[in-house]
C-alpha cells in the first residue's frame, strides 16, 4: 500500500475514534441538573395536577428521585412563605413536600433531589431572603453579548417566535432549580426595538416557555423608545404624549405578557438618553415609567450606574447624583447599584450609595460575567467577592437582586466549564445570602457531571475558594484598581494613554503612581470619597494606619516607603501580592493535575489548558505591574519575586487582549516570553 494512503487510512481512524470519543465525553450542557434516571412514584395532595408547574414537579421527581413515594402537598399561605417550601421524610423512603404555592413545591423538589445528590438531610425548610432573584443577559438582538465570553446569545432571535430552541427550557430548569426566577432578556444599553410588535411576540414566546418554571421575563429599555419607535418629538418624561406612550405600551405587553415583570433602565451614562437630557431628574423619569407598569404590578429597576464627565472622583458620582433624590421614587421603583463604586473590579469596597437612601428601595447588581477577571479563560469563583460584600450591606430589607450574567450558546454555557459554579452561585446566594461560598461549591461540584469520584471535591473546592484572591493578587492588589488595558478589559496596561480618551477611562486616573507612592487619595484631605460611607466603616478606611491592606490604595496615597503594620514596605507588600497571586495561579493548575483522575477527560484537558493560560497570564500581569511601578519606586524587587526577563518597552509594545490572545504566531508570546508552557 502506498503511504499516502496508509497515513489517509490512520487518519481516518482516529476521526472516527475521536468523533465516538467526543459523542461519549462529558460537555458541559448538562449543567448541574441530574441526569441518572430513577422512578419514584409522586402523589399531589391538595394540588392542582393539570398545573404546569406542578407537573413539571412530578416530572423532575419521577425521573430523578431515589425516593420510593414523593408526596406533594399544597398548603396555606399562613404556613408557608409564597415561594418557600418544606420537605421531610415522613418515613423511610417516603418524602413530603409542602408548599403554598406550586413554584415552592419546584422549588422544594429541587431541594430535594439537591439533597439526594449531595448527600444533604432531606429534613429542610426553606424560603428566600430575596423576592425577585434576576439574570440581567447584556444580549443584543444582533445576537452578539456585550462582555460576554462564552459565544453568542442564547435567544434565537431570528427563529422566534415560530421555533423554540430546547435550550431555553433547559436554561429556565437551571434557573429554577437555584431558584432565579427572573430574567432581563437584553442588554441594559437597549435597541429600542425590543419593545416593537415584532420582537414583543418574540419575548412572549419565551416567556411561554419560562412561566411554568417560575422565571419572569423583564425587559431593558431604551428611555428614548417613543421617538424611536414612533417619532415623537421628545421622551421628556413630563410630556403627556411620552406617558401615554409608555401606558400603551405597558398595556400591549401585558396583553402579550401577563406576568411581565417590568423594565430595568439605564439611563443618562455612557450616552444612553434619560431624563436629564431634559432637565428632569432621574425620580421624574422612573416614576413615569413606574405608574405606566403599576396598574399591572410591574417594576422598575432604574441604574445608578452613573458617572458624569464632571470634575469629582468618579466613585463618587453615583452617590452625589441619587443620595438626594432619596424619597421622591415611587414605591415600584427599584434603583440597581453595582456592588461597588466604580465598576465590577476584582475587589472594590461596596457602593457607599448601600443604605445612605433609607427611604428608597435599593437592589445590588453583581457580574457574573468576568469582564474584569479574565473572561472565560481564568478561573475566579465569585462567591467569596460576594459573599465579601454581604459582610458590609444588610441586603435583608431588599426586594430584588441581579446578576449580570455569563451565559451564551456555548456547548457548556458559560465557556470556562467552572464558571457555571458562578451562576449557580449567584442563584443560591440570591435565595439565601448568608449561605457560605465553601457550603455552594461543594454543592454545586457534588452535582455536576464533570467529577467522576467525589474524592476530587476536596480539593477542587479548595481550588475555587482561593481562585478570586489569586486573581486579585496578580492583577490588582491592595486596592489597585481599573488598569486594564483600554476597552476590552482583559491583560494589564498601567501605563495606557488614549489621546481624547476621557480621563477616568484610563489607568492612570486610578492608580496614581508617581515618584513619592501610589493609589488614589480618597481620605478627608484627599476626594474624601470617605466622607460617603457610614462612620464605622469611614472611620477605619479614612486613616492609613487604620485602613485594611486589602483597600490601601483604594483610599489613600502610600508612599513607597511606608511602613504597613508587619514592618514591611509598601513596595515590598505590593510585589510579594503580585508574587503571591502568581504563585497561586500555578498551585491552582498544580493541584488541578492532582486531581485528574477524578475528573471527566475532556473537562479536565479543557480546564488544564485554561489553567496554563491563566498562569501565563498571572506572570503577564506580575512582570507588566511591577516592572511598570519599579519605575516610580525607584525601589529593587526583594529577591522573593521571580525574576523577569523582559523590558517594559515589551510588554508595552504588545496589548494582552483578546485579538491577539489566541495568536501562536505572535513571536512575543511564544519566543520571547519565557513562560510559555
Ligand atoms: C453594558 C461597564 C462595561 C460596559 C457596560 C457598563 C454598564 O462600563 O464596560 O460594557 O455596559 O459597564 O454596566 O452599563
Amino acid at each position: 500500500m502506498d503511504l499516502r494512503k496508509f497515513l489517509l487510512g490512520i487518519y481516518l481512524i482516529s476521526l472516527i475514534f475521536m468523533a465516538h470519543h467526543t459523542a461519549k465525553a462529558i460537555d458541559g450542557s448538562g449543567l448541574w441538573l441530574p441526569e441518572s434516571l430513577s422512578a419514584s412514584k409522586t402523589t399531589v395532595v391538595g394540588g392542582d395536577v393539570a398545573d404546569a408547574t406542578i407537573r413539571l414537579c412530578v416530572n423532575e421527581l419521577e425521573r430523578f428521585s431515589n425516593c420510593d413515594t414523593v408526596e406533594l402537598r399544597i398548603v396555606s399561605e399562613a404556613d408557608i412563605h409564597l415561594q418557600g417550601y418544606e420537605v421531610r421524610e415522613i418515613s423511610p423512603g417516603v418524602v413530603e413536600i409542602s408548599a403554598s404555592q406550586p413554584v415552592g413545591l419546584l422549588y422544594g423538589s429541587y431541594a430535594l433531589l439537591r439533597a439526594e445528590q449531595t448527600g444533604a438531610s432531606k429534613d429542610i425548610s426553606s424560603a428566600p431572603k430575596i423576592d425577585h432573584r434576576i439574570l440581567n443577559h447584556w444580549d443584543n438582538l444582533d445576537g452578539t453579548i456585550e462582555r460576554g465570553y462564552a459565544g453568542h446569545s442564547l435567544w434565537q432571535w431570528d427563529e422566534l417566535p415560530s421555533e423554540l430552541s430546547p435550550r431555553y427550557e433547559q436554561y429556565a430548569r437551571a434557573c429554577a432549580s437555584v431558584g432565579i426566577n427572573g430574567t432581563v432578556l437584553n442588554n441594559v444599553n437597549a435597541s429600542a426595538n425590543i419593545l416593537s410588535d415584532d420582537y414583543l411576540g418574540k419575548v412572549a414566546a419565551l416567556a411561554d416557555v419560562f412561566r411554568p418554571y417560575g422565571l419572569k421575563v423583564y425587559l431593558s429599555v431604551n428611555f428614548a423608545s417613543p421617538m424611536l419607535l414612533d417619532s415623537l418629538a421628545t421622551a421628556d418624561p413630563l410630556d403627556t404624549e411620552v406617558a401615554l406612550w409608555w401606558q400603551k405600551k405597558a398595556k400591549e405587553i401585558y396583553s402579550l405578557i401577563p406576568d411581565f415583570g417590568g423594565f430595568l433602565v439605564k439611563a443618562n451614562s455612557e450616552g444612553q438618553p434619560g431624563p436629564c437630557d431634559y432637565g428632569r431628574s432621574h425620580a421624574q423619569g422612573a416614576n413615569m415609567l413606574a405608574r405606566a407598569l403599576e396598574p399591572y404590578d410591574g417594576i422598575v429597576m432604574w441604574r445608578a450606574f452613573v458617572y458624569s464627565p464632571d470634575d469629582a472622583d468618579r466613585a463618587k458620582q453615583a452617590y452625589n447624583e441619587f443620595e438626594p433624590l432619596d424619597g421622591q421614587f415611587d414605591h415600584n421603583v427599584i434603583i440597581q447599584i453595582k456592588n461597588g463604586p466604580i465598576d465590577f473590579q476584582p475587589r472594590e469596597p461596596f457602593s457607599p450609595l448601600f443604605g445612605a437612601m433609607p427611604h428608597s428601595s435599593q437592589m445590588v447588581e453583581f457580574q457574573i460575567t468576568q469582564e474584569y477577571l479574565g473572561h472565560s479563560n481564568h478561573l475566579a469563583y465569585l462567591a467569596p467577592m460576594w459573599k465579601e460584600f454581604f459582610d458590609y450591606v444588610d441586603c435583608s430589607d431588599h426586594k430584588a437582586i441581579a446578576g449580570v450574567a455569563n451565559i451564551g450558546d456555548a456547548t457548556n454555557w458559560t465557556g470556562h466549564p467552572m464558571a457555571q459554579s458562578n451562576w449557580y452561585a449567584f442563584g443560591r446566594l440570591a435565595w439565601d445570602p448568608g449561605l457560605s461560598e465553601r457550603d455552594i461549591a461543594r454543592e454545586w461540584l457534588l452535582q455536576s457531571h464533570f467529577f467522576t469520584s467525589d474524592k476530587a471535591v476536596d480539593q477542587v473546592t479548595d481550588i475555587m475558594i482561593e481562585s478570586r484572591e489569586c486573581v486579585v493578587d496578580y492583577m490588582m492588589p491592595m486596592g489597585l484598581h481599573h488598569i486594564f488595558a483600554f476597552g476590552h478589559h482583559y491583560g494589564p496596561e498601567p501605563w495606557c494613554d488614549v489621546p481624547g480618551a476621557r480621563a477616568d477611562w484610563l489607568p492612570k486616573y486610578y492608580h496614581r503612581a508617581d515618584k513619592e507612592g501610589i493609589g488614589f487619595d480618597r481620605s478627608a484631605s484627599g476626594s474624601n470619597a470617605v466622607g460617603q460611607y457610614p462612620e464605622n466603616f469611614a472611620s477605619i478606611v479614612g486613616s492609613i494606619d487604620t485602613c485594611p491592606e486589602k483597600f490601601l490604595l483604594w483610599f489613600h496615597h502610600v508612599p513607597w516607603r511606608y511602613q504597613i503594620s508587619d514592618g514591611r514596605t509598601l513596595w515590598e507588600a505590593l510585589c510579594e501580592h503580585y508574587e503571591s497571586g502568581l504563585k497561586k495561579a500555578g498551585e491552582m493548575a498544580d493541584l488541578w493535575i492532582t486531581s485528574r483522575e477524578y475528573i471527566d477527560p475532556y473537562i479536565y484537558a479543557d480546564v488544564a489548558d485554561r489553567l496554563k493560560l491563566q498562569e501565563r497570564d498571572a506572570k503577564w500581569w506580575h512582570d507588566a505591574c511591577l516592572l511598570y511601578f519599579k519605575e516610580f519606586s525607584g525601589m529593587d524587587f526583594p529577591e522573593s519575586v521571580t525574576p523577569i526577563d523582559h523590558t517594559l518597552d515589551e510588554f508595552e509594545a504588545v496589548n494582552l487582549g483578546i485579538s491577539n490572545y489566541e495568536a501562536p504566531s505572535s513571536s512575543l508570546l511564544n519566543n520571547k516570553l519565557p513562560y510559555n508552557k
